[in-house]
């Protein structure tokens, strides 16, 4: 009989041999036809299943709320300086995205690890958050440079409204806002930030949706999917401002001096 050549390549989320793109088994014609957006083309081609629309509008808000915080976080600033130094776009993007990572934008999948795993043995948030400070680990998804108690993250409150009306569960985000009550009691700016309302929402989803088995929840907490969201999201604020310093002509970036402690 036939023998198939063994193939170097195996891929399992979109096929292009066909008359159309199928992204996960659905044509493009009908996923257009449907109306459906990045939230379900999110659910497909990363969850390789129709989501229901809440958890697509939920990826959808999520991507709306991280696309840009402004020129002087981590990746605005590397981006901008990389435009000046006149690159091209996809060196200015990369050069931001690059500094996405366990500080800045990068602590949703171990927010979300975390999380998991400290709810689920049961531990109190002071147990938690007391182990972790013992380990000498920061607690992913708690801690923000200009947010606080005093000036919290309006994108969270965004995101808590959203699930608390929408969710079946929000069983961890309520454990991580246990865990920011406590870690408030030590620092003003301990707050649960984007990352870690991210993070546990995001539990929340793929426990409460009823459309992953607990293998495979288990699967993509340790594979790290969630982080995809803010890169994907913080693309669009990137490629922004890389357009917006070509378009004003801004000349080569040099740090002044004054600010600047040179010491020995
Ligand atoms: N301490 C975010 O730190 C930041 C602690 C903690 C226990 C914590 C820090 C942190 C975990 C990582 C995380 C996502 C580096 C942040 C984002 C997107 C963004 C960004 C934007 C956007 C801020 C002072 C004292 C020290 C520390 C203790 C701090 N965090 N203890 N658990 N999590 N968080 N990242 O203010 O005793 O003095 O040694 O690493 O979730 O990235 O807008 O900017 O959209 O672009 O620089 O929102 O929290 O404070 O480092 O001087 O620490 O607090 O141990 O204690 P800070 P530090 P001690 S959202």
């Amino acid at each position: 009989g036939k023998v198939r050549a063994p193939t170097h390549i195996i891929s399992t989320i979109s096929d292009d041999r066909g008359e159309e793109p199928a992204y996960a088994g659905i044509p493009m014609s009908s996923i257009v036809e449907q109306g459906l957006g990045a939230g379900d083309v999110i659910s497909l081609l990363w969850f390789k299943r129709s989501l229901p629309r809440y958890c697509t509008r939920f990826i959808e808000i999520c991507i709306v709320l991280c696309a840009d915080h402004g020129p002087c976080v981590s990746g605005a600033h590397n981006t901008i300086v990389t435009a000046r130094a006149g690159k091209d776009l996809v060196s200015s993007l990369v050069s931001g995205l690059l500094t996405i990572g366990p500080r800045f934008g990068g602590a949703i999948d171990d927010a979300a690890r975390y999380f998991k795993d400290a709810y689920d043995k049961g531990l109190t948030p002071y147990e938690f958050v007391e182990s972790m400070k013992r380990k000498g680990i920061r607690v992913p998804g708690i801690g923000h440079r200009i947010k606080s108690s005093d000036n919290r993250d309006k994108r969270v409150e965004l995101l808590q409204r959203f699930a608390r009306s929408n969710f079946p569960s929000v069983k961890y985000m309520e454990y991580a806002v246990e865990v920011e009550t406590y870690t408030l009691t030590k620092a003003n700016n301990l707050v649960l930030n984007v990352d870690g309302a991210i993070g546990s929402l995001f539990l929340d989803l793929l426990a409460g949706s009823g459309m992953f088995t607990k293998q495979e929840i288990d699967e993509i907490v340790g594979i790290g999917y969630l982080n995809g969201l803010f890169v994907l999201a913080r693309s669009i604020g990137l490629i922004g401002h890389t357009f917006d310093q070509k378009r004003l002509k801004q000349p080569l970036y040099r740090h002044p001096w004054e600010d600047v402690l040179y010491t020995k």
